[in-house]
């Protein structure tokens, strides 16, 4: 059955290691956000793509969800000794990956062929799309003035409040080639439980993604990234509170209201159905916390048993 997942970082990538036990990858095309992309050492590194790929090869790193298992950081070290700023941890083996991107990318391909490279090259079989083949640049405006995602994310590791958030470059973006057809070929569409402002809310910003979700003809469910009004992972719940929404899934209900039928929650929040339900949409409650591969294929069986 023909799915598309909206996704963006660990959350994303540790739900879609359920989906594809339960489904045929060859059924899945991913929708990453490239919002939290960024330049370090003249290197193109796209963070939330990289996750889903190592996440699903089985390389990740399981302690912090993203970088390469095992890897070690001696030429950031290097590079640190000859002046250089190295807040951002890039692994020697990870590294591999930016070099690759980059020279790829400076002889003329897309992004998202050289996306599709990697993921096969990496044995995977499901289709990984970035939003845009364009540069996006999700910026948060904050107390400390204006940081561009990765800054404010690990550099100030989300402590500064934020009062807007703008994704640079989307009014002149297109959606990547196969985005749209994806979206409306597609028998259903998750959300994946990822940031509803700096993941999903950045796919979204691409002109023509929204329209093509709220007419598309498969159902679209969304899950709840937040559970017991905390954020399972990152800073959805500061966001949300900074941005003036409940810090719950029904703040994350009214961000999706126009385009999403089926809202997931987790159990723990089973409460708020009514008020979800209000917003006119359906509301479901399920096992959401992804704590052991069993939970993911758990979780993903449920998403695909409330959709039908
Ligand atoms: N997150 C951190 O909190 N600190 C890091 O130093 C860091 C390095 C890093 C390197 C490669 C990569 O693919 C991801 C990395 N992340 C790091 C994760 C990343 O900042 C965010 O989790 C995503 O952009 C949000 O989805």
């Amino acid at each position: 059955m023909a799915t598309v997942v909206l996704s963006g970082g660990v959350g994303a990538a540790r739900f879609l290691t359920g989906l594809v036990e339960v489904m045929d990858p060859r059924d899945i095309t991913v929708i990453s956000n490239t919002g939290d992309d960024s330049e370090f050492y003249g290197l193109y590194v796209c963070p939330d793509i990289d996750t889903v790929i190592y996440t699903l090869a089985g390389m990740v790193n399981p302690k912090t969800g993203w970088g390469l298992v095992g890897d070690s950081f001696r030429a950031l070290t290097e590079l640190e000794a000859l002046g250089c700023e190295a807040w951002f941890q890039l692994g020697d083996r990870d590294l591999a990956t930016h070099i690759w991107r980059t020279m790829l990318l400076r002889q003329g391909r897309t992004l998202s062929q050289v996306t599709q490279q990697l993921a096969q090259t990496r044995g995977l079989r499901l289709t990984i799309l970035p939003m845009s083949d364009h540069p996006v640049q999700t910026v948060l405006e904050t107390e400390a003035g204006r940081l561009p995602f990765q800054e404010y994310m690990v550099k100030h590791r989300f402590q500064v409040a934020v009062s807007n958030i703008c994704f640079e470059g989307s009014d002149k973006a297109l959606p990547a080639p196969g985005v749209l057809e994806a979206i409306a070929d597609a028998e259903q569409i998750i959300i994946a439980p990822s940031n509803p402002y700096v993941s999903i809310g950045t796919i979204l910003s691409v002109p023509g993604i929204r329209k093509a979700l709220e007419n598309a003809p498969g159902k679209v469910a969304a899950i709840s990234p937040i559970v017991g009004g905390n954020a399972v992972k990152g800073p959805a719940a500061r966001l949300l509170c900074e941005l003036g929404r409940p810090v719950s899934p029904l703040g994350v209900a009214q961000l999706y209201h126009s385009f999403v039928d089926l809202m997931i929650v987790d159990e723990a929040d089973s409460a708020l159905l009514p008020h979800i339900k209000a917003l006119g949409m359906e509301a479901a409650s399920a096992q959401t916390m992804m704590t052991s591969p069993q939970a993911k294929v758990t979780l993903a069986k449920q998403v695909l048993e409330l959709m039908k």
